[in-house]
């Protein structure tokens, strides 16, 4: 396990070295923060469901490093997105995924893809008997200020794998098919 995070720092040092690009001007703006949380917490019927994330940016134009994980998920993999409004009710209802550019659902690494896709979150059962689901990326798409700005949305995990615009269907290109929201929590800046 330490091998393994050693490793993923390790990696995510050097990615976080390179310069990304802004997109326009807009992406700085006075509201930027350097760290956000969110709090995963499961709708009524999987209240065992719960997570911690961290959302870290060096600067407006830097790629976000995002690191988190969440317990008690059912073992397999589920749709991982970030969604427009951050007023989750008991439903974890918060609007369709963050698409400010009116593009179409993809996966955390397509050209073509919502601001807010982040794929998919893979649950896996320890030998406790417990369900964990770890994540960690480095994401160039999405912003802690700006027009891509993830700070005051909501997080949101489903309870189906994300096909990630591959599937036969339009819904495909909306969701993903990841059905509905079973945990969730607002992405909150962290002054
Ligand atoms: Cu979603
Ligand atoms: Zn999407």
């Amino acid at each position: 396990m330490l091998v393994f995070l050693l490793f993923l720092f390790g990696f995510l040092k050097s990615v976080v070295g390179s310069p990304v690009a802004c997109y326009d001007s807009s992406d700085v703006s006075l509201d930027c923060t350097k760290e956000a949380r969110a709090t995963i917490r499961g709708i009524p019927g999987y209240e065992d469901i719960h997570g911690e994330f961290v959302f870290r940016q060096q600067s407006p134009c830097s790629p976000v490093i995002m690191t988190g994980s969440i317990f008690n998920l059912p073992p397999g993999s589920h749709g991982f997105h970030v969604h427009e409004y951050g007023r989750p009710n008991a439903t974890c209802y918060s609007g369709v995924h963050f698409n400010p550019f009116g593009q179409v659902h993809g996966g955390l690494l397509d050209k073509e893809r919502h601001v807010g896709d982040f794929g998919n979150i893979n649950a896996f059962r320890t030998k406790s008997g417990r369900t964990v689901a770890q994540f960690a990326a480095v994401d160039p798409v999405i912003s802690l200020c700006g027009q891509r700005s993830i700070v005051g949305r909501t997080l949101v995990v489903h309870e189906k794998r994300d096909d990630l615009g591959r599937g036969p269907n339009l819904e495909s290109l909306k969701t993903g098919n990841s059905g509905k929201p079973i945990g969730c929590g607002v992405i909150r800046r962290i002054f």
